[in-house]
């Protein structure tokens, strides 16, 4: 039951920033480049931002979307529109305009802050009435704005910002949170899992719009008053092993794909001796790459899985008790069961769905009555679509109930790859599924003909082309990886189409 005495009591920007500024005013919150944010500057520039929403005349509840690199900038405009009691919805950088289009129409923006450059700073739409550059008039508007602020005067149950998620449909949808599920996240994971204390010195290569980074770099750091490092440009293994050697983190988190890649870069020197824990998430992590990283580095990486839904991690690896090639168990303050198709539990050792609870579960995701009746069940379980065994209270990942895929822990719909792939006028029918290289899910294309291309399917050269037709219009990660030619696609007895045959064929 939800007290009335704690209503107008609960705003997170300032269960996160109000005790650092107390007890660490001086103390370096952010590490961006050749940028440091002490505790008090962050507080005051957070004011700021929320000051600029004031004289804008933004209203509480509006939406703030935030399309910037990682930055102290994203700090101010998440944690200031949280603060004003406006909702930010932080976007993944690497999407095209039209998904940008579509966002920013669905959740209704007032709202866009942005670079000057970015893919999303053009759009026109109906509900946007504000453009916030942070290479332009941002800084303007900061340095005019006072340096103290109201606090929204929020419930602990209201929603504080919103994230997106893809679904299969290929349209991302939005996800909801609460001011107290990052507390939970934080007060479960960070605390249980990482032991995340005030002499940490944190660095995500997941970037803050995800939010396994916005957990990483932003919530728990802040909720103990470690010291966040931010890298701006897109990582590279260099990049990120430079980064780790400058600011000696204690704290590493990464997806496989990323510690792969550090790895294929890593001859000899290791840069992580500052390192006392890393994690992994987004996928599964390849017991081979958790092998190399512990010859390699000394350190054992916990694999854990989270959601966009939950908000972060809730089945993880401990410090003390890993089993590589599993999520790990289950983080205290969170429950998981593995049903089957009935939502009966299935016994010890069979796969099933996994289904979740916890605090930090979004409560459903906006505008989409029909998704949440299927995702969302009674006593406050979510269904996550992911298939699980659990063997002694591990559990092991057995890949995805749905048709979508993994690329560098971001999702992909097959569907928007599809649909890209069906302009091309040799293309008859095409299904995309993830094929696992090195342990690592990647996209790869399965393509009927149409009558007059039949004769070019064993031709290198249309193979070729479609690849690069695909990736002229698709964002790099969504990139496939390679197409196969078939007479025909698998297909159920009213014409589905059988993915789950083609991911097989792996
Ligand atoms: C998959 C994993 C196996 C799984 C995320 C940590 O990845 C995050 O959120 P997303 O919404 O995707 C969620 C889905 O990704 N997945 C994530 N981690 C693992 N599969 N092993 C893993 N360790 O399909 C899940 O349903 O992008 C991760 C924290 C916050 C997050 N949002």
């Amino acid at each position: 039951m939800k007290s009335k005495k704690n209503r107008g009591k609960f705003n997170v920007a300032d269960a996160l920033l109000n005790q650092n500024l107390s007890l660490r005013g001086q103390k370096t919150a952010i590490y961006c480049g050749k940028e440091s944010v002490t505790y008090e500057k962050l507080f005051t520039h957070v004011n700021k931002f929320a000051n600029i929403l004031k004289s804008l005349g933004v209203k509480p509840t509006e939406r703030v979307m935030i399309h910037l690199p990682d930055s102290p900038m994203f700090f101010y405009a998440f944690l200031g529109s949280i603060k004003y009691g406006a909702w930010p919805v932080p976007v993944n950088t690497m999407l095209n305009e039209s998904d940008y289009e579509y966002m920013i129409d669905d959740m209704e923006a007032r709202v866009l802050v942005t670079e000057k450059r970015s893919n999303a700073a053009t759009i026109k739409t109906n509900h946007l009435c504000y453009k916030l550059f942070s290479d332009m008039n941002l800084p303007i508007l900061m340095g005019f704005s006072e340096p103290t602020a109201d606090t929204y005067p929020a419930d602990a149950d209201d929603i504080a910002f919103w994230l997106y998620s893809s679904g299969s449909t290929g349209r991302p949808k939005g996800v909801p949170h609460r001011h107290i599920d990052m507390i939970h996240s934080a007060d479960h994971y960070a605390k249980h899992v990482i032991n995340m204390n005030e002499n940490d010195v944190v660095f995500s290569v997941s970037k803050l719009f995800f939010a396994y980074g916005l957990g990483n770099s932003l919530s728990f750091p802040l909720r103990y008053g470690a010291s966040t490092v931010l890298l701006s440009s897109p990582p590279t293994p260099e990049s990120v092993m430079e980064t780790v050697a400058t600011f000696k983190p204690t704290v590493f988190f990464g997806v496989p794909t990323q510690y792969n890649s550090v790895l294929k870069k890593m001859n000899g020197n290791n840069p992580f001796e500052s390192v006392r824990v890393c994690a992994s998430a987004g996928e599964a992590l390849p017991q081979a790459i958790f092998n190399k990283w512990e010859e390699k580095t000394n350190l054992k990486i916990l694999d854990g899985i989270g959601s966009t839904e939950a908000l972060h991690i809730f089945i993880s690896n401990m410090q003390d008790d890993i089993k590589p090639g599993t999520s790990g168990r289950v983080v205290p303050g969170y429950e998981a069961k593995i049903i089957d198709e009935n939502g009966n539990d299935v016994p010890s050792g069979e796969p099933g769905q996994l289904i979740i609870r916890g605090e930090s579960v979004t409560k459903g995701y906006w505008n989409k009555p029909e998704v949440n009746k299927e995702k969302l069940m009674p006593g406050g379980w979510f269904k996550t679509g992911d298939m699980y065994t659990e063997e002694d209270g591990f559990f092991t990942y057995q890949g995805r109930g749905d048709d979508m895929l993994k690329a560098g822990g971001i999702w992909v719909s097959p569907i928007e790859i599809e649909n890209v792939l069906m302009q091309h006028k040799a293309v008859h029918e095409v299904a995309v599924v993830g094929h696992n290289i090195e342990g690592l899910s990647k996209p790869f294309g399965y393509i009927s003909l149409n009558q007059e291309f039949k004769d070019c399917a064993d031709d290198e050269e249309l193979g070729e082309e479609l690849l690069r037709f695909a990736s002229e219009r698709l964002p790099k990660f969504k990139w496939l990886r390679g197409v196969y030619f078939v007479d025909e696609l698998p297909k159920t007895a009213n014409g589905k189409i059988q993915r789950f045959k083609l991911r097989k064929a792996s």
